[in-house]
């Protein structure tokens, strides 16, 4: 295991170049502010919160602590900006061009995106640059929907004409967490402008930062004022009183299952829509007739990718009998190879967690494994490493003689925590898949094109990977079953849940109204 120095002196590269608007934060080293009705402001409390650098446990900026009275000016300014000339009566095509210039605007600021994400949230430079690459292409991609976003004509009864259109919700609200900030975001963002709804986003406390920046994305694409709000602040104050908030018409949310059902419940008071894309605890199945040397590429990286901290990580590995040996062998020697570092840099393979509260939950959790009787094949301690002892960082660690109904295997780590159960023949790896509270993704590892198929529809997952990992696109749906949520982000399926279906009754008949009123004694 090697590990790299960190780089702190990076973070004067943050934030990104100003142009010079007059929106750009005056101090850059500063507090960061909230971003409202198109300009940045102060929170009514006037009070901060801090980010901690994972890399160096130690604090590189400041940010507004929002609350109720902030979430009131943003949802007025979001309600202001759905009723005005610049948005709401924007022609499709009009709107489709602000979404291009978003596009273009985010390709060219998205080298500087992803090294402030990294301060942030430690997620290795090199992931993260693979992740923003596609920000631009989503963006073009749901620029392309505002003019193809269409209703329907249905046959009815004669005389009279049924029609449907899509609308806006309205107001939407983008609750995120800190794992992909501006990945996640803009999976909801540009399907929901694409749709004519306006935003308010509240970012994770412990990740803000790239979506700060972002604005000045959205200053040089020239997006009007109030159509994208960001109050930041604490879940339990400013994300409660967004989630609460009458002026909200949907909610969509990404984040850990207990927040997932508060948030929905609070939208059920009024009630409001919501789309909540929760954890997981995806198993990956090594068939005995996989190309092994493949599937152990793709069950290190499905479990060991942003340290673990992914919603789709394959942190359970089901390995069929026969090559079990074989297989454990394989992984833990590529595991050790594994190297944990500094994130910036470009050998490093795994960085720390998030934040200390995520590490602490990680280590807990290999306790209990312990405890329930699992052995720890490799890592299992948080690194003691020099130079990186001051920051969050735990070694990738393998473990097995788990049973699935053990807490180490049932529940979201979201940590570089691998575990690895042997199945028997196909019907068992179907049942230890699908034995689990989540269903968010699966991955699937054989030559055998019908095992292929047959396993796929066979699993309770919203994703299922065969002889890979990890392939994402927003052109494609995304979302889970059961405990991982429900709703569908990505590809058209988002458009028209970010839109809600007016059916409009028209009779044709121009007789008298007798025979409108002896039509309407029918219903
Ligand atoms: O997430 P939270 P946390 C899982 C993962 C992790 C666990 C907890 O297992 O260990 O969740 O992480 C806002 N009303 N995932 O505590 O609380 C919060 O401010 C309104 C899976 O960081 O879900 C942040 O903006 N909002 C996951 C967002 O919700 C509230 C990604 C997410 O925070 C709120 C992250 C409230 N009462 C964690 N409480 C995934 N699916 O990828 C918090 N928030």
């Amino acid at each position: 295991m090697s590990s790299g120095k960190p780089q702190t002196e990076r973070a004067a590269e943050w934030p990104p170049q100003p142009s010079g608007g007059a929106n750009t934060p005056p101090d850059q080293q500063g507090p960061y502010r909230l971003y409202i009705d198109g300009r940045f402001c102060e929170p009514a409390s006037g009070a901060t919160l801090e980010s901690i650098n994972p890399t160096t446990g130690r604090q590189w900026y400041q940010f507004a602590r929002g609350g109720s009275r902030d979430v009131d000016r943003a949802v007025q300014a979001a309600q202001k900006a759905l009723e005005s000339a610049s948005w709401r009566h924007l022609s499709p095509v009009a709107r489709s061009r602000v979404l291009r210039r978003i596009a273009d605007a985010t390709a060219e600021l998205e080298g500087q995106l992803a090294v402030i994400e990294t301060l942030d949230n430690g997620k290795v430079l090199r992931e993260v640059r693979a992740q923003h690459d596609e920000l631009a292409s989503t963006w073009e991609y749901f620029a392309g929907w505002p003019d193809k976003h269409r209703g329907s004509v249905t046959p009815s009864a004669t005389g009279t004409l049924s029609y449907v259109v899509p609308e806006p919700h309205g107001v939407i609200a983008a609750i995120v967490p800190w794992n992909s900030p501006l990945a996640i975001t803009t999976s909801k963002l540009a399907p929901a402008l694409a749709a004519g709804n306006t935003v308010i986003i509240k970012p994770s406390e412990q990740a803000s930062a790239s979506l700060l920046a972002f604005v000045e994305v959205l200053e040089r694409a020239g997006v009007p004022p109030g159509v994208v709000n960001i109050v930041t602040g604490l879940g339990s104050e400013a994300g409660e009183a967004l989630a609460a908030h009458p002026g909200v018409d949907f909610i969509t949310f990404t984040g850990g299952t207990e927040t997932g059902r508060r948030i929905a419940a609070l939208a059920a008071a009024r009630p409001v829509p919501t789309m909540l894309e929760l954890g997981g605890r995806s198993p990956n199945i090594v068939f005995a007739d996989a190309d092994l040397d493949q599937a152990v590429e793709g069950v290190v990286t499905g479990a060991f990718a942003a340290a673990g901290q992914s919603c789709v990580a394959g942190s359970r590995c089901l390995i069929e009998r026969g090559v079990y040996d074989e297989f454990v062998g394989r992984v833990v020697e590529r595991v050790r190879r594994l190297r944990l570092g500094d994130p910036l840099q470009d050998d490093t393979d795994v960085g720390p967690l998030a934040f200390r509260r995520q590490m602490e939950k990680v280590l807990s959790y290999i306790e209990i494994g312990i405890d329930e009787g699992c052995r720890i094949l490799v890592g299992g301690r948080r690194s003691t490493t020099e130079d990186l002892r001051d920051g969050f960082f735990i070694e990738p660690t393998v473990v097995d003689e788990v049973h699935n109904e053990m807490r180490i295997a049932r529940e979201e780590i979201f940590g570089p925590v691998l575990v690895l159960l042997p199945f028997g023949n196909d019907a068992d790896a179907i049942r230890l898949a699908n034995d689990s509270p989540y269903g968010l993704a699966a991955g699937i590892w054989t030559r055998s094109l019908s095992r292929a198929h047959v396993v796929a529809r066979a699993l309770d997952a919203g994703t299922v990977w065969v002889n890979t990992y990890r392939e994402m696109s927003d052109r494609v749906p995304f979302g889970g079953f059961k405990r991982s949520g429900y709703g569908k982000e990505g590809g058209e399926e988002v458009v028209r849940a970010y839109s809600r279906f007016k059916t409009v009754w028209v009779s044709l008949d121009e007789g008298s109204s007798a025979d409108q009123a002896d039509r309407a004694k029918e219903i």
